[in-house]
């Protein structure tokens, strides 16, 4: 039986807990297997009061995290973000944990990742970690909470810019457009995040417990017909049953560029 070598760290020092991706071999892609072991940390630290968590890449990472693990997308015919995906299990995750989650971001954030930090309650981020939202380049129909996520965390425009284009974006960019929290420099960010972990771990963690939950709610709450929640759903079904989609696979897979003929 092959010895599977842990895919995170997490520990637990003054009631802050940090888990830093850990499977540098691929690039921290969120495979069930990784996404499985973040979820037990965070059960592990609501077992222990932890405060507040921090959500990290090892130090000085080129990086953070490659999104989700393309090599588990289902081929054609199913829905790839679909509720039991470990993507959508590890952002709901995030979202329900009881205290604050500071996502600390070095490197490059791809995919379902970038949703990921966008799904933490703070980001802060080194002037050259750059943030890319990949469904477009992998002809990938994502999900309605999904979408959701990037549109509670960005305006509009940004948000389609970034789904649009595919493109890393820096996080001094998104610092000024209030996306990202705090910009530092490689050398304090650590230091800069600890102290606002410690400075929430201060607080009263029943009132901001219950407050990140009803921000969670507040955010969620925009109602959809039942018709267009079927009408988009039937939209993201010709998507996934597309040949676009199955080149996007076979491309990554290929480690090639796909070329996408709209159908
Ligand atoms: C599995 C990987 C991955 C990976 N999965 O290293 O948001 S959506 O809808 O798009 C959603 C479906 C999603 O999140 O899709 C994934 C989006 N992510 C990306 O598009 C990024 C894909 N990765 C890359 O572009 C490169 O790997 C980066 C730029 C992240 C790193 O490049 P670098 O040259 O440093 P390699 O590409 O050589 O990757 C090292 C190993 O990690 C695997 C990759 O297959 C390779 O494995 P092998 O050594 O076995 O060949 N890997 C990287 N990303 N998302 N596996
Ligand atoms: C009654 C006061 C108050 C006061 N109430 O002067 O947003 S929520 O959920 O928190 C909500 C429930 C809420 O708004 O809670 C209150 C939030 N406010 C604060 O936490 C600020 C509390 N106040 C202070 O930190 C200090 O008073 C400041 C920094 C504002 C001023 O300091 P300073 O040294 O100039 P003192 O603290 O000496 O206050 C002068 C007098 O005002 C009373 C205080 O009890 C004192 O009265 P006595 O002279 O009778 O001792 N006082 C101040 N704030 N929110 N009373």
């Amino acid at each position: 039986m092959p010895i599977i070598e842990p895919r995170i760290i997490s520990r637990i020092a003054d009631a802050v807990g940090t888990i830093t991706l850990n499977h540098e071999a691929k690039r921290n892609a969120l495979s069930e297997t990784l996404v499985g072991e973040v979820v037990d940390a965070l059960a592990e630290f609501q077992r222990r009061d932890v405060r507040c968590a921090i959500l990290r890449a090892a130090p000085g990472v080129k990086v953070w995290s490659a999104g989700h693990d393309v090599s588990e997308l289902p081929e054609g015919g199913k829905d790839p973000l679909g509720w039991r995906d470990p993507l959508r299990q590890l952002i709901r995750e995030l979202e329900n944990f009881p205290a604050p989650v500071i996502a600390l971001i070095e490197g490059s954030v791809w995919g379902g990742a970038c949703e990921t930090v966008l799904a933490c309650d703070l980001i802060v981020a080194t002037p050259d970690a750059t943030f890319a939202a990949t469904p477009a380049r992998h002809s990938v129909p994502y999900n309605v909470s999904g979408l959701l996520t990037f549109l509670n965390a960005a305006h509009i425009h940004i948000a389609k810019e970034m789904l649009f284009t595919a493109q890393p974006i820096p996080a001094s960019r998104l610092e000024r457009m209030g996306i990202v929290n705090h910009v530092c420099s490689a050398g304090e960010i650590e230091a800069f995040s600890y102290g606002l972990a410690r400075t929430i771990t201060q607080n009263a963690p029943l009132s901001i417990s219950v407050m990140k939950e009803q921000l969670r709610i507040l955010a969620g709450a925009h109602t959809m017909s039942p018709q267009d929640f079927e009408r988009i759903q039937g939209l993201r079904r010709v998507v996934y049953n597309s040949s676009d989609y199955n080149e996007g696979i076979s491309a990554f897979k290929a480690k090639r560029k796909p070329v996408f003929r709209g159908h």
